[in-house]
């Protein structure tokens, strides 16, 4: 097929959905059209079959905020003329299922037909669409997608109630290609001395992922067994957490390592994870955690709870109870065959969303957008 894809060039989250979706489908013989403001880090446009699309806006000093949206559907009509696009897969709404149907509107004119898959990812619906500047636009747009998947049970849900849906929501969950995640333990010396655990926590250090729980809750740990903290990416919270860190007198056990490419490498030499979130539609941070084998730590708010299996792959408790996510990782890591079991669960609980698994489900709906488009 001809598929055109639209994401945001994140390090993580959707974007990573969009950019391994592309990935796998290229492999598989699809002809795939990427297109956003700026290429993703992880979309290999030396592969076979992947075509970057970058969407170039305007500068005019009349704006001031430039027109994205006019500029992104120009990009998918002309996108779609070229290359004889066969459906369009926009993920996050805002504003690519708006764009997604202004564009369709424009190719109709022309007797040319653009089916549209949306996938909402999360906050596109629990934080900012749901907000009154967006609302409207965003409630008429998922319910003139021609199919609509949600990355959970509990994010379908959170649509539902939140605005006034006529589509059928299908829940297709995040995947991860688990040949990434190998036993590797040479780089560990880099990050911790012998005996020391390696915990980890990555994100894009955002409010919503309540980064001083993340070193509240290490306290906690270190105070009972040697133990580091490697952060990995970036963002607006990071300075105050390395300020928490040294007014904890920790900041020699709390590693920043950024924005790393190396982030499986580093999962594959950590033994838990910690991702306390606000808000969390799915939490794919803690399955790739899981898909290296690393037991988690969780909030279990919105999906967490449908990847992490309280007592099981790792611990969930409440948002903000840090006394039960300390105790929960020390429960953890005080005996060496329970965090062995918690690990093989975390594995195995990974494996159920293999990309292989996945990945039908995504061509499925492609071709019931064409049909019922
Ligand atoms: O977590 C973020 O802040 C980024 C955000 C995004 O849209 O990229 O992530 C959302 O989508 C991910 C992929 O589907 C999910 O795994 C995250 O749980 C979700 N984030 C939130 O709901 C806060």
């Amino acid at each position: 097929m001809n598929i055109g894809i639209v994401g945001y060039p994140t390090y993580g989250g959707s974007g990573v959905v969009a950019t391994e979706l592309s990935m796998y489908l290229a492999k598989q013989g699809h002809k795939i059209h990427f297109i956003s403001y700026s290429q993703p880090v992880r979309l290999d446009v030396l592969e076979p079959n992947i075509y970057y699309h970058e969407v170039n806006v305007q500068d005019y000093p009349l704006f001031e905020y430039q027109p994205y949206e006019l500029a992104l559907s120009s990009k998918m009509v002309n996108v779609t003329l070229k290359y004889k696009l066969e459906v369009i897969h926009v993920h996050y709404a805002i504003p690519h299922a708006y764009a997604a149907y202004m564009a369709k509107q424009i190719l109709r004119e022309k007797g040319v037909d653009l089916p549209i898959v949306t996938t909402l990812h999360g906050t596109d619906i629990t934080l900012v669409g749901r907000n009154p500047s967006y609302k409207q636009a965003v409630n008429f747009s998922i319910n003139h997608s021609d199919v609509v998947t949600s990355v959970s049970e509990s994010l379908k849900q959170d649509t539902l109630s939140f605005f006034n849906i006529t589509k059928d929501i299908q829940v297709i969950p995040n995947f991860l290609d688990l040949s990434l995640y190998k036993p590797d333990d040479s780089c560990k010396h880099n990050f911790a001395e012998e005996g020391e655990k390696i915990v980890t926590h990555v994100s894009n250090f955002r409010k919503v992922k309540r980064i001083p729980d993340v070193i509240d809750v290490f306290f906690r740990l270190q105070n009972e067994m040697p133990a580091v903290l490697l952060m990995l990416g970036d963002g607006p919270e990071k300075e105050r957490a390395r300020k928490q860190a040294q007014d904890l007198g920790i900041a020699e056990k709390v590693k920043f390592l950024g924005k790393t490419s190396d982030v499986e490498r580093i999962l594959c030499i950590s033994d838990l994870f910690i991702l306390p979130s606000e808000k969390e539609s799915f939490g794919l941070a803690a399955l790739e955690a899981m898909g290296a084998g690393v037991p988690v730590i969780s909030s279990n708010t919105g999906g967490l709870g449908e990847v992490n299996i309280h007592m099981k792959t790792g611990i969930t408790a409440d948002v903000g109870d840090i006394d039960a996510m300390a105790q929960g990782a020390i429960h953890i890591l005080s005996d060496p065959q329970r965090h062995i079991a918690f690990a093989q669960a975390a594995r195995a609980q990974a494996e159920r969303f293999a990309i292989d698994e996945i990945m039908p489900d995504y061509l499925r709906v492609y071709h019931e957008a064409i049909a019922a488009s």
